[in-house]
């Protein structure tokens, strides 16, 4: 007798829960300044779904700079302490239209709902968002050594929910984080411009564009 599969959905947090990107952007903006280079829109493209520490070489890079350890540490941990400023208000309000919605129809049809963010401030972030409760396994920036677009997060969140990488469905909205998914096999759902997600097998601008009958196995 043939059971019945269920996707497992996989999703990302910041750009795809809930507009996190924008505060990123904002607090990188002051490191940036500091090594006398100015952030653009573009550059933060390349730094969706990219870990702090990685985030951090690429701005480096592009200043043209080189920085001490201790001044490599120093301006993490004052981008973050920026960052988290900006979350202070967060709440239920920031999550993006027709998230929710498709969360709770995902789970009464007993489809796992996996995280694997690259942020190690996802468990913060997604309890201020009141929806912690709504996932069976999360994985973040703590969990993995290489960070996406190496899909060491992605192989960790099919394992631990228990499903092969071709029956899980990511929802995304960076290139390094669909490229990753890809790379093992997984459906892959571009979150925003079709021009940064080409390669994912279906770009969509929100979540409203979706539904979960879109995902039969
Ligand atoms: P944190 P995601 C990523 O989250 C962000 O896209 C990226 O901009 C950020 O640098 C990274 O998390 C690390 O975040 O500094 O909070 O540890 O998109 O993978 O959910
Ligand atoms: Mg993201």
């Amino acid at each position: 007798m043939k059971t019945e599969q269920y996707p497992t959905f996989i999703f990302d947090l910041d750009g795809v829960i809930t507009k996190t990107e924008a505060y990123h952007f904002e607090a990188w903006k002051e490191t940036a300044a500091f090594l006398e280079y100015e952030i653009s829109p573009a550059d933060n493209e390349a730094l969706k779904g990219v870990s702090r520490v990685d985030s951090l070489k690429k701005i480096v890079k592009w200043a043209g700079k080189e920085v001490s350890p201790q001044t490599f540490d120093r301006l993490l941990e004052e981008k973050n302490e920026r960052y988290l400023g900006l979350l202070s208000s967060l709440s239920e309000e920031d999550i993006m239209e027709g998230v929710h919605q498709f969360m709770l129809e995902a789970k009464e049809k007993n489809h796992p709902i996996a995280l694997y963010s690259s942020s190690k401030n996802a468990k913060l972030i997604l309890t201020k968002l009141n929806i912690i409760h709504l996932f069976d396994v999360l994985v973040d920036g703590n969990d993995v050594t290489r960070s996406k677009p190496d899909p060491e997060g992605f192989e960790l969140a099919a394992n631990q929910s228990k499903t092969s990488p071709k029956d899980c469905v990511v929802f995304e909205d960076s290139t390094a984080g669909i490229e990753a998914a890809n790379a093992i096999g997984m459906t892959t759902v571009g979150i925003g411009d079709i021009e940064s997600l080409s390669i994912a097998s279906r770009v969509c601008k929100n979540f409203k564009e979706i539904s979960l009958n879109d995902f039969k196995l």
